[in-house]
């Protein structure tokens, strides 16, 4: 098996989701949206495919770096096609990103997982058929009825639970809304969800990521003194001292790090070191679905859970892969989002939850995207 072609197709669709300025998800009215499908071939006439952002998966990257590693290769050897890229991301001085590195290794898993016709979680190493899901909230936002208040987040867990959710995770008030942070509505909100569910749903709390230690301190006992079942992101991930200080203080689980550079180099300091009780892994946010399960087995060595940062087809596969995971990140979600609704490019999203709550793993070979091709050729814009 010898790799032939990679191309990139980039495509529109309408989204009914917009970012705010620091980066935060919210509802938005429908409008065009740009998306990339990046397609891995070989000579045998097997195909990997994985969406990403355009911007990550642009020419300069592919042409530069991802076609002089791949091209000629077996699509088999993904470790060494893996280190391959990893050391171009410092020869390109940071062009190749983490994200973009992520998409080539899940079309490389798709790949294999097509030629083999076998689900990527059965390659990986079946665990489970299915995984309980948490409803993951947007962040907090300033619409009416929306998630504008503590009363909201509660009336919105308490439609959760009804749908079948059997935790939740808030993210709540963070910049550019007027008046936030503010641990104070922070805990108002937490402590609304609380009431609205009652005491036996694992509820966690995702919050403003630039909180001081003593913000965080003080917001993490008023989430304890809750029982909530872990406290994430609370300050910059970047100051590992803030959170050994934050772990040793606290009795609620610390989660992290989600978006911390460094992959599973600065996980493993974080797992050896005492900074985190759970670790945290993503496919998008360390390169793909090997360097998450190098992750999770270390953690699993330190009888240390690692959860999963968002969903989708990767995160999926690797959750179906390993013992040390509780959820499935589903999300994110709001009130006026239908999150069920696939986007034009997909017949079916993969992570349909069933009436128990459950993500089940899907049983065709690869990662099991049920993808829309001929709408994608019917939205193509470029290709490369
Ligand atoms: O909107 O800042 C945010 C959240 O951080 C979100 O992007 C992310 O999906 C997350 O934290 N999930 O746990
Ligand atoms: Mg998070």
């Amino acid at each position: 098996m010898k790799i032939e072609q990679v191309k990139v197709t980039v495509f529109t669709y309408t989204s009914n989701t917009v970012h705010d300025s620091d980066g935060h998800q919210h509802p938005g009215d429908p409008h065009d949206s740009g998306q990339a499908l990046i397609t891995i071939t070989d000579d045998e006439g097997n195909s990997g495919h994985a969406f990403g952002a355009p911007e990550s998966l642009r020419p300069h990257v592919i042409e530069n770096y991802v076609k002089k590693v791949l091209l000629g290769e077996d699509p088999m050897d993904r470790e060494k096609l893996w280190l391959g890229l990893a050391r171009w991301q410092r020869g390109s001085g940071t062009q190749l990103t983490d994200r973009a590195l992520a998409s080539v290794e899940l079309a490389l898993w798709d790949l294999a997982g097509n030629a083999l016709k076998t689900p990527v979680w059965k390659l990986l190493g079946g665990y489970r058929d299915r995984v309980p899901a948490y409803g993951s909230t947007m962040c907090g936002d300033e619409m009416p009825n929306g998630l504008s208040t503590p009363d909201d987040y509660g009336k919105f867990a308490e439609w959760l639970i009804n749908r079948g959710y059997k935790a939740i995770k808030l993210h709540t008030w963070m910049p550019p809304v007027s008046w936030a942070p503010s641990v104070e509505m922070d805990i108002a909100a937490c402590a609304a969800v609380r009431e609205a569910v009652g005491p036996g749903v694992p509820l966690m709390l995702d919050a403003n990521h630039w909180y001081s230690r003593t913000e965080a301190y003080e917001l993490g006992l008023g989430i304890q003194k809750l029982n909530y079942y872990w406290f994430e992101e609370p300050m910059d991930e970047h100051s590992v001292s803030s959170y050994r200080w934050l772990a040793e203080n606290l009795d609620i689980p610390i989660l992290g790090p989600e978006y911390a550079e460094g992959k599973f180099h600065t996980r493993a300091e974080w797992i050896a070191g005492g900074v985190c009780d759970i670790a945290r892994t993503g496919v998008m946010d360390v390169g793909g679905i090997g360097p998450s399960m190098k992750i999770a087995h270390l953690a699993e060595s330190f009888n240390m859970d690692a959860e999963i940062h968002g969903g989708g087809s990767g995160n999926l596969a690797v959750l179906g892969a390993i013992s040390n995971s509780r959820w499935y990140e589903r999300g994110l979600l709001h009130p006026f989002v239908d999150f069920d609704q696939p986007p034009a490019y997909l017949n079916s999203i993969v992570d349909e939850m069933d009436s128990d709550g459950d993500i089940r793993m899907p049983m065709t070979p690869g990662l099991g995207e049920d993808i829309n091709f001929d709408y994608i050729k019917s939205a193509t814009v470029s290709e490369h």
